[in-house]
């Protein structure tokens, strides 16, 4: 469709999109991707109950109470698909969901337990530190991991850790602020462009930096357009059939 590539015209969003190499059409394939049913695959306590591969897959990766769960829930319009919380520690399994046309699955998103959270026992902190890192190095259909940061803290080192083990694995990932609506607006990009210097050094590292607010909707699109550039092609054929 080659009307789908033609460049951003020039009106408010353009700014936005500039630099982040993104193209209306990608705009519009991440909304409609994002539309499409989104179900509950299952909870993997263990690298051995992994569902099997049925798409390519794109995870959630971050400190605990960083957003993850609720990145997920904005992507895809649902409240209440992920479980999130305000205690840190929520989410204690690798939460699967399939994305795409009924039957068609596009993509694969996955939830998983944070990183780096001092108040659960140490023996669980290193249970599911040891399930995540064993599910990053190993899992062939991972597309790009996001690896969310809390706009307000910036990179830690147990970030630069798991960026690390990405690097030695070399599966990609991409850094995405969350909670920017927790910022002044003046801040924001000054907080993008340390963090981007941050992770320069990473050989895995995606060079975009999306700044997100699940609260407020910011960079949501952007984000969406990114995400369904990974997805199987063959699943937006349903897309053009059902225009
Ligand atoms: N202001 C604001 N709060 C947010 C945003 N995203 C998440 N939160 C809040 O941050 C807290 C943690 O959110 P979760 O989505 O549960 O975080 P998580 O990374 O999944 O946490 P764990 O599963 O414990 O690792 C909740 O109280 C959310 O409401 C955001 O964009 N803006
Ligand atoms: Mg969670």
């Amino acid at each position: 469709m080659a009307k789908d590539k033609e460049p951003v015209p020039v009106d408010p969003e353009h700014e936005k999109l500039e630099g982040k190499g993104l193209l209306t059409g990608d705009l519009e394939m991440g909304r409609w991707l994002f539309a499409q049913p989104c179900d509950f695959l299952r909870g993997a306590t263990s690298i051995e109950n992994l569902p099997p591969v049925s798409a390519p897959e794109i995870c959630f990766a971050g400190r605990s109470n960083v957003g993850k769960s609720s990145l997920v829930n904005a992507l895809t319009g649902r409240n209440t698909l992920a479980r999130t919380s305000n205690t840190p520690g929520r989410t204690q399994e690798l939460n699967f969901f399939t994305l795409g046309p009924k039957g068609y699955p596009a993509l694969t998103l996955v939830d998983l337990p944070g990183y780096g959270y001092a108040r659960e026992t140490r023996s669980r902190v290193e249970q599911w530190t040891k399930l995540v890192m064993a599910y990053l190095r190993g899992r062939v259909a991972l597309q790009r991991v996001l690896v969310l940061i809390d706009s307000r803290h910036g990179l830690k080192d147990s970030d630069h850790e798991v960026m690390k083990l990405l690097d030695e694995t070399a599966v990609s990932f991409q850094v995405v602020l969350t909670k920017i609506d927790k910022l002044k607006a003046s801040e924001v990009d000054a907080r993008v462009e340390d963090v981007r210097m941050g992770v320069r050094r990473h050989v895995a590292a995606h060079p975009t930096v999306l700044a997100t607010s699940s609260e407020k909707g910011d960079g949501i699109a952007e984000l969406r357009a990114e995400i369904a550039l990974l997805a199987d092609r063959e699943a937006f054929r349903y897309k053009t059939q059902s225009e």
